[in-house]
């Protein structure tokens, strides 16, 4: 069933329930239903999904809220919630309203979507067959590894950029609300997007064309692309799994069921590579365990799953499974992570704002109560050379300050006072600096420039009052800083990121993360891996 499949089906059963309602009177029971279906399609649909499936926002659905109480969630529709594009609905909706949009976002769906291999193979499109693309790029630039690309969330468009000229060379039409960071393969030839609804596109940067694109769940947080660019791992709040997928035509290849011992399923939170270990690193929401998934093709000791593999003519083989996973348990559910610069421990930190460290190596947690006041957005932390040895430093979607952490002692070094919590950290080795955003509040056009050897403020800039100015990104070279001012008559400004002066603004529609091919395939420090 295709996903068009699906959503005919889901309108039918829909039209089915209203339909086989009994002719006479609405009781006063049904009456409040659909008021209440009423009130969810006027204020909640556009981001939720009609179905609740999930769009912008997460799935409104019992199996996905199992962490969040009844009464927060009312807490959350009044109040809004922090680190999100939640608003608070205290002025649009009574108590009784609210109260009656969270029984109806905690009754279980009467069918359950199915998006399993089957669904994800049917979904898929060749755009263009590798065979028929040339290799060599149809536009000059000097240096192809110093390209960007940006994503524009106004227009859902991307655009690329010349990062000698900083200059767009070309822009294109996206899916509907990519989130998070494209991946590059490691030439920097292809990008992988991943779309909140679950569309993964390839994209030819060379060729400036699609090369295929597949659903592969319906509710996506993030994707993965592995270090040896063979595959592309995807992680997904619904349904309850992560699905490995073929990097050269985006084919499915395995599905993996995100469960424990039980039986009990999970929502994913991310899924990243660990480029030195051949492995992904996905952390579960619902459960405390880390996954990692080997695609080596020799997989270390520790992966100790096999499967068998019965042949006709000699009976029993046994063959190793080829992308066993090895499951390491953890103090609290991560919400989110980083690595150090060797991947060998990994720092993670709950929703609720407790961190904590995982030797890799080993395979459990070393320090079960790093000091993070907030949480930081996933990904959000780098790590720098300070006084001789490494500290992470990340900011906080709850506190107003970034915590700079020894990452020997993992104790706290400082916390850098900021006008607001920040989104989006970012340096490079050969900077001076890291740049850190004020997503919200008053100071939400603001951003800190910390001097990394002082770990002071050393400049903050406003650089288009009253608008949101967030997430920086630097040229190969580390000379230039590019900045988005978050609105659909917004830019990318270039800073001279040594002498902190503007150089150009390129006129851009809510311009978010821009991605410097270089930065990313290298995983660079102070950059998103
Ligand atoms: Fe993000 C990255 C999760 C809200 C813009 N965000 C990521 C990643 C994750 C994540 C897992 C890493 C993906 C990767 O690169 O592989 N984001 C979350 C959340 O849990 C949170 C707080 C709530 C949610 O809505 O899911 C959240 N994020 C937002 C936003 O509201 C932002 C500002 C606007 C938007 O697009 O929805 C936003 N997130 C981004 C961006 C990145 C990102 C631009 C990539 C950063 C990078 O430099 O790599």
């Amino acid at each position: 069933m295709n996903h068009k499949t699906f959503f005919t089906l889901c309108t039918f059963c829909l039209l089915a329930t209203t339909l086989s309602a009994p002719a006479q009177a609405e009781s006063a029971e049904a009456k409040t239903v659909n008021k209440t279906q009423q009130l969810y399609r006027d204020h909640c649909a556009e981001c939720h999904n009609e179905h609740r499936l999930g769009g912008m926002g997460p799935a409104l659905l019992p199996e996905n809220l199992k962490r969040l109480k009844m009464k927060d969630a009312a807490t959350v529709i009044t109040n809004g919630r922090v680190a999100t594009q939640m608003p608070a609905f205290r002025e649009k909706l009574s108590e009784t309203e609210t109260r009656s949009l969270v029984d109806y976002i905690y009754t279980p769906l009467e069918q359950m979507p199915v998006w399993g291999m089957a669904e994800i193979r049917a979904s898929q499109i060749i755009h263009n067959k590798a065979s028929e693309l040339s290799d060599k790029p149809v536009f000059e630039v000097a240096d192809l590894l110093n390209l960007f690309l940006v994503v524009e969330l106004g227009d859902h468009h991307v655009t690329l950029l010349d990062g000698d000229k900083l200059e767009p060379i070309h822009r294109f039409k996206s899916r509907f609300a990519l989130h998070g960071g494209p991946k590059y393969s490691p030439d920097g030839r292809f990008v992988y997007f991943a779309s909140r609804d679950g569309w993964i596109s390839k994209y030819d940067i060379y060729n400036l064309k699609l090369v295929a694109e597949i659903r592969a769940g319906i509710n996506t947080r993030n994707q993965a692309v592995s270090a040896d660019g063979r595959y592309v791992m995807v992680a997904n709040y619904l349904p309850h799994t992560l699905v490995l997928l073929d990097a050269k035509d985006l084919s499915p290849i395995k599905l993996f069921e995100a469960k424990d011992h039980t039986g009990k399923t999970s929502r994913v939170s991310a899924v990243y590579t660990a480029p030195p270990r051949n492995s992904f690193i996905a952390a579960l929401k619902d459960i405390p365990e880390l996954w990692e998934i080997s695609y080596d093709d020799n997989p270390p000791a520790g992966f100790g799953f096999w499967v068998h593999d019965y042949r006709e003519d000699s009976g029993e083989k046994i063959t190793p499974d080829p992308f066993p996973v090895r499951k390491i348990e953890v103090s609290d559910y991560l919400d989110d992570f980083f690595f150090d610069q060797d991947y060998v421990n990994l720092i993670g930190a709950s929703r609720e704002g407790k961190g904590q460290v995982v030797n890799l190596d080993v395979g459990r947690v070393i320090v079960p109560d790093l000091a993070l006041p907030g949480m930081p957005h996933l990904g959000s932390g780098i790590t720098w050379e300070y006084q001789g040895r490494t500290v992470l430093a990340t900011p906080n979607l709850k506190a107003n300050n970034v915590s700079v952490i020894d990452m020997e002692s993992w104790k706290t070094i400082k916390n850098i006072e900021t006008l607001g919590p920040g989104f989006f950290m970012r340096s490079h080795k050969n900077s001076p600096y890291a740049w850190v955003d004020v997503f919200f509040g008053p100071n939400k056009d603001a951003v800190h420039v910390i001097d990394k050897s002082t770990l002071e403020i050393v400049k903050t800039l406003r650089p288009a009052p009253g608008k949101t100015a967030a997430h920086v990104e630097f040229t190969r070279d580390g000379k230039y800083a590019l900045l988005s001012i978050w609105d659909t008559d917004g830019a990318v400004i270039v800073y001279d990121a040594n002498s902190l002066e503007e150089i150009k603004r390129l006129p851009m529609n809510k311009p978010s993360g821009k991605y410097n091919v270089y930065n990313k395939t290298r995983y660079l420090e102070g950059t998103s891996h």
